[in-house]
């Protein structure tokens, strides 16, 4: 073959396309969704054999959502939203994974998504003004527009244990479980952490499992969430009235209606506080985040809050030396409280164990199990319930580079610098949906991911209707709003643990408390912006 012959083969195996979204999971749905009905030529690219992002590959036993399923859903079609009718009052992943099947079908949305397609770079082609992107099936796609809509909870975290490949059994991570199932019938089972997906996943466990260990690094505050089959007639009476629900959600900090209290713990009574406590308890998991308007901003209102919680575990575990090792010391609310089906009482089972490694960790995983703190446990199966390197894992994955060939991983390695989490300086016609400096994974993320989606579609939009080629945030912009996400976290109790929020989960990461607290100012300051013309970017003929 010439060179002439094989330069004309190159050029025209490259598709081109208005935009790229790089994931399928609600992001990107909608995004796509969107980008067509403004006629723009996008695909999605995945890199799983499915949809659902978070939701496809968190198939751990017990995998729920814990926001309500009314709530936990798309808004932007009020068809949709009326047609479809939810199971249970808290969604199990695999009713997640439904619902997702449902909206592609119901959008037609598959012909545009090319499943087991990892995009593994996007290089900014600064002369010709667009995205290349490379992928895992050797294609390169060139695009006007980028959009990551890679999630929060989509890289996952396992720690570099040592000795971790000479383990004789099989491990697991609750984010990437096998599609079968696994069973665990007669097993010596160990569940490394105790976060959310823990939380979930050890009642089942325990209940199949012959023997299960769990080793705790940090206790975490979990409330039964009170998941039931989802009442018909509360169902309708939501139905018939959503706008509603869905502007209280929208007008909160998070983004969905917890019935927030306005009232402060500083100013109640023991027995105010008492009252509250135990509504909240009835109703369940996150719920409780709405208890007093001061749970994240006042050390003593917490202390008292958190003691609450604590008093409920010991309620709950019948050996009073667990029940005190299960009981956080942290903050409460500062890591993300869980939403719990019998969680706490798994622990009176005769064949669940609980060892703490907060003072020693994890020496190493042996052939036969883990040795801790020199002693060694024996094992068929591990299940690391290690959470992710979240916001920002999974767009560090992508070779993202920008002007003058900057990589975007360099530009973060002390931490994300974004302007409204949305965009970042010398990366122009890059989008990021829900990434870090947005309230994303601190709300109801289908709905910030709406307004995230709603704000780029609107952007591209105005681009074309004024002729503009390009948009990108200033190095100032993104400067200010760095600090301002910093101001606002600071003023809050939210960086005062080790939280993931923070990154502390992976050694090694950055300690910035990556999302941005509070939906309803975030929300007004981006509408101001667009206001002024997207104050804060450079837009260029
Ligand atoms: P999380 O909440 O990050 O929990 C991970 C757990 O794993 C947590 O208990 C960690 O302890 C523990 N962990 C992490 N690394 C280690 C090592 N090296 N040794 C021992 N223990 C470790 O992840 P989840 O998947 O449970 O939940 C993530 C989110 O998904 C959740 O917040 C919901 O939004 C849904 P640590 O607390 O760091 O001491």
């Amino acid at each position: 073959m010439s060179a002439t012959q094989s330069t004309i083969i190159s050029k025209t195996s490259v598709r081109t396309l208005d935009a790229i979204v790089v994931g399928a999971g609600f992001a990107g749905l909608y995004m796509l969704h969107s980008l067509r009905k403004l006629g723009l030529n996008a695909r999605i690219y995945e890199a799983a054999s499915g949809p659902g992002g978070t939701w496809f590959w968190n198939r751990y036993p017990g995998a729920r959502c814990d926001i309500p399923s009314l709530q936990y859903s798309y808004q932007f079609s009020d068809d949709l939203q009326q047609e479809w009718e939810w199971a249970e009052r808290y969604a199990s992943q695999p009713e997640i994974l439904k619902y997702v099947e449902h909206v592609i079908e119901r959008f037609k949305l598959r012909p545009d998504i090319q499943f087991n397609t990892r995009v593994q770079a996007a290089h900014l082609d600064e002369a010709a003004g667009r995205w290349q992107i490379q992928t895992s099936t050797g294609e390169t796609v060139s695009a006007k527009f980028c959009i990551m809509a890679t999630g929060c909870l989509s890289s996952t975290n396992v720690p570099d244990f040592k000795g971790l490949d000479s383990f004789r059994g099989k491990f697991y991570h609750t984010g990437q479980w096998p599609h079968e199932g696994v069973d665990f019938t007669g097993q010596r089972v160990a569940v490394i952490g105790t976060g959310s997906s823990a939380v979930q996943s050890i009642p089942l466990i325990a209940a199949q499992a012959a023997q299960l260990t769990v080793f705790q690094r940090t206790a975490n505050f979990s409330v039964p969430a009170h998941n039931a089959p989802l009442d018909p007639a509360e169902q309708k009476r939501v139905k018939a009235n959503y706008d509603e629900l869905r502007t209280a959600g929208k007008n909160q900090l998070l983004a969905w209606d917890i019935d927030p209290n306005a009232k402060l713990a500083a100013d109640a009574t023991p027995a105010e506080i008492r009252a509250e406590c135990e509504r909240r308890w009835r109703m369940g998991g996150l719920y409780f985040y709405g208890v007093f308007a001061d749970l994240l901003i006042n050390p003593e209102s917490n202390r008292v809050l958190a003691e609450f919680i604590r008093d409920k575990i010991h309620e709950q575990v019948k050996d009073p030396a667990v029940a005190e090792l299960l009981s956080p010391k942290t903050v409460l609310g500062c890591k993300r409280i869980c939403a719990d089906t019998d969680y706490f009482q798994t622990y009176n089972r005769e064949n669940v164990l609980l060892v703490d490694i907060s003072k020693s960790g994890i020496d190493e995983i042996t052939p036969q199990g883990l040795r801790v703190g020199g002693r060694d446990y024996a094992f068929d199966a591990i299940v690391f319930a290690t959470g992710f390197d979240a916001m920002t894992g999974s767009i560090n994955r992508v070779d993202v580079r920008g002007r003058h060939g900057q990589k975007l991983k360099d530009k973060w390695a002390a931490g994300p610098r974004t302007y409204l989490g949305l965009s970042s300086a010398g990366f122009p016609n890059f989008f990021i949906i829900s990434g870090p400096g947005s309230p994303s994974v601190l709300t109801c993320m289908i709905t910030s991911i709406e307004q995230h989606v709603e704000f780029i579609t609107e952007c591209i939009d105005y681009l074309r209707k004024h002729r503009l080629a390009h948009i990108e945030a200033t190095v100032e912009a993104e400067n200010r709003w760095v600090e301002h996400v910093n101001e606002v976290a600071g003023s809050t109790l939210f960086n005062s643990c080790s939280s993931w929020y923070l990154g502390a989960n992976v050694p090694g990461k950055p300690r910035i408390f990556m999302p941005y607290v509070g939906f309803p100012p975030y929300v007004a300051k981006c509408n101001e912006i667009v206001a002024k013309g997207y104050e804060g970017f450079a837009l260029t003929a």
